[in-house]
């Protein structure tokens, strides 16, 4: 009886800290070539998560376009440099690259995109990173993706 009730709170327990997660995040880039964020934390207990970027600038998305894309660390500059053929209607982004875990598309100023991708797909061991694929805006552009 007494095993069962530790059970049952230990679930109820479970579940409110699943409602408490927060599997979402907004993050803003800028004229200035900037995302407003270094480091993202991902909650284990999210099944999905998903990133809105927003940019408060007032530059045109061919003239200083961002957009937020997601792979272990190791791949980031690999992706970015073959992308830069790629042209700004494929983000800038090598069509069908697997290295590529999540992205959104390039956005200008007032504009934004979301993109809501599956927490199963990062492993806690792996070291992530965020960067915007715009040539020559990944040396400023980048950050850190953490499980936890
Ligand atoms: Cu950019």
């Amino acid at each position: 009886m007494f095993a069962k009730l530790v059970a049952v709170s230990l679930l109820t327990l479970a579940s409110s800290q699943l409602m408490a997660a927060e599997c979402k995040t907004t993050i803003d880039s800028t004229d200035q070539m900037t995302f407003s964020t270094k480091a993202i934390e991902i909650d284990k207990s999210c099944k999905t998560f998903t990133v809105e970027l927003t940019h408060s600038g007032t530059s045109q998305k061919s003239v200083m376009g961002h957009n937020w894309v997601l792979s272990k660390e190791a791949d980031m500059q690999p992706i970015a440099t073959d992308g830069l053929t790629a042209g700004i209607d494929k983000n800038y982004l090598k069509e069908g690259d697997e290295r590529v875990i999540a992205h959104t598309k390039i956005i200008g100023a007032g504009e934004k995109d979301s993109v809501t991708f599956d927490v199963s797909k990062l492993n806690a061991a792996e070291k992530y990173g965020f960067f915007c694929s715009f040539p020559g805006h990944i040396s400023m552009m980048k950050g850190t993706v953490t499980l936890k």
